[in-house]
């Protein structure tokens, strides 16, 4: 378990030419506080000069956001192998149409959600971890992902936490309906997929915004010259 692990089949950050974009993820369990921290960091780079696309998923293209509206509805009814290749249906569409153009003109990408999320969600939460299930999701990621992310920042909050921080806003989506159960084995998966590979930067998410955006541009500063 606290094995790191190579990708091996994927690029590494040491060999990304300065020039080339990068590419962010953030990931972690319900109302960690993705969406706030990804825009105060795309603040920061807009102030550097840096130009980038912020995405999310499921979603980030037209198509999958439809995919999207499909997977979140909670009038949804499907089996997990369809969740599962529907989220990776939609991931296709955007890493074809918006990630890898944008990585190949030299800009930024920022991701709400990646890989990560469907094997925390999909093989640790639905799966529980089942080693067929996990391995499957990883034949699908070395299968359609020609490219992970060159950090992702896992923020991490206890649970209970991050579901009060998500209750205080909307109604709950279909995956936001799950029991607290479910999002232990997720928050077990990010755990685990933290300690087997180095991008994954675990970031502490308490506290206020401004201190947890601090967190993320430290590790940024020291991991990526952001002024290359
Ligand atoms: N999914 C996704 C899968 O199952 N498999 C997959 O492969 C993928 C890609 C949609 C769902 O899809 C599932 C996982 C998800 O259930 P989503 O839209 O990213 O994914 O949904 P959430 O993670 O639920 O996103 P949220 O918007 O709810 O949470 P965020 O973005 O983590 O949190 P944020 O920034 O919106 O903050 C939540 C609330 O807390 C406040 C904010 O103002 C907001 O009200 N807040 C703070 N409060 C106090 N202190 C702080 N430091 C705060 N930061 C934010």
């Amino acid at each position: 378990m606290s094995a790191s692990r190579a990708e091996p089949h994927h690029q590494h950050m040491s060999e990304t030419a300065p020039q080339q974009g990068r590419f962010i993820s953030f990931e972690g369990t319900e109302g960690v506080g993705k969406t706030t921290a990804i825009e105060q960091l795309c603040a920061r780079l807009y102030t550097q000069g840096i130009d980038y696309v912020r995405t999310r998923e499921p979603g980030g293209s037209p198509f999958a956001e439809q995919l999207r509206a499909i997977l979140l509805d909670p009038a949804t009814d499907i089996d997990d192998d369809t969740e599962l290749l529907l989220l990776f249906a939609a991931r296709s569409d955007h890493l074809q149409r918006v990630i890898m153009p944008a990585l190949a003109r030299g800009q930024w990408v920022i991701c709400d959600r990646f890989t990560d999320s469907t094997l925390a969600y999909q093989g640790y939460g639905r799966a529980h971890g089942d080693a067929l299930v996990v391995g499957k999701i990883e034949t699908l990621i070395e299968q359609f992902v020609p490219r992970l992310p060159d950090i992702t920042f896992w923020l991490d909050l206890p649970v209970l936490e991050g579901m009060a921080r998500a209750n205080k806003r909307s109604s709950a989506d279909r995956f936001e309906q799950q029991a607290e159960a479910f999002f232990r084995r997720v928050y077990a998966g990010f755990e685990h997929l933290a300690a087997a590979y180095p991008r994954i930067q675990r970031i502490d998410a308490a506290g206020s915004s401004t201190e947890v955006s601090a967190r993320i541009w430290q590790v940024m500063d020291a991991i990526i010259r952001v002024s290359d």
